[in-house]
């Protein structure tokens, strides 16, 4: 991760430092964020999966021995996510979101409109059909949830990065923010973004995303930590200015690396 030292790597680096400061200030946050800094980076280095309770918690004890220079030289942009075969998808796959699934947001597919706002020079609005048209892939990755869980899943769409171009957005901009149907919000820096795998989700497992999994699209990040995946997208703006998250104003680690 020496070799390649892109501008990318500085603007993550100065996501990365930002993230510390903002946990200095939360004391009882110091630990569970430096954790979460690089639990993933630790694993996708040392080529090991987090497959239980025992190998998760030898990581943690491991990385929060690290101090924040270290952590910072970990993320590397260019780094793929482990992926995994068909045979290896949890099933069922869990749902998770800040309400019960019973509350899970039904968005109307024939009225939905995809909004796009702020650095970006094609303002129009996407209808799910349009997105769909996009180039597809599929990916098997692991989502890794900070209560405690972590599930193999299969998701297909089109990948964010290209999306971003093709709309005209400022891809020298620090952040892509996103607004969802119900009262999330998320944000992820520009080198997350352009990840290659990153997508624009808008199937699970070869069907169309299911309410309880975001439809009618969801973000999916292998490279980050599950609430960094914003589900039931209606609007992506692109900023210079700290959008924040659900989660992370309320003291979890923005930079949310898996
Ligand atoms: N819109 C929205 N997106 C969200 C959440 C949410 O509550 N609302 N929860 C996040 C969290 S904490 C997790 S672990 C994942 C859960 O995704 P899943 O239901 O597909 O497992 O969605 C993330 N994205
Ligand atoms: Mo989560």
């Amino acid at each position: 991760m020496n070799d390649k030292l892109k501008p990318a790597h500085k603007l993550d680096r100065q996501s990365i430092l930002q993230d510390a400061q903002r946990e200095l200030a939360m004391p009882s946050r110091r630990l569970f964020g430096k954790q979460l800094l690089t639990l993933g980076g630790l694993s996708m280095l040392t080529g090991c999966s987090l497959t239980d309770d025992e190998s998760v918690n030898k990581f943690l004890t491991a990385v929060s021995r690290l101090n924040d220079s270290a952590q910072a030289l970990l993320f590397s942009p260019t780094q793929l996510a482990p992926t995994y075969t068909e045979a290896q998808i949890t099933r069922p796959f869990p749902f998770n979101a800040y309400y019960g699934i019973d509350q899970v947001p039904h968005v109307d597919e024939a009225s939905y409109r995809l909004q796009l706002s702020g650095l970006v020079t094609g303002k129009r609005t996407w209808t799910l059909p349009e997105l769909v048209a996009l180039p597809h892939e599929e990916q098997i990755t692991r989502h890794i949830c900070v209560e405690g869980w972590s599930a193999v899943g299969r998701w297909g769409g089109t990948r964010f990065g290209d999306f971003l171009k093709r709309v005209g957005a400022d891809t020298s901009a620090k952040y892509v923010g996103f607004k969802c149907a119900d009262d999330y919000y998320e944000s992820i820096d520009m080198a997350t973004a352009l990840h290659p795998q990153t997508l624009l989700a808008f199937d699970y497992d070869g069907e169309r995303l299911p309410a309880k999994y975001g439809f009618p699209m969801k973000l999916r990040m292998p490279t980050k930590l599950g609430y960094k995946n914003p589900k039931h997208i209606v609007e992506i703006f692109v900023t210079n200015k700290y959008p924040g998250g659900y989660w992370s104003d309320q003291g979890y680690n923005w930079f949310g690396g898996s």
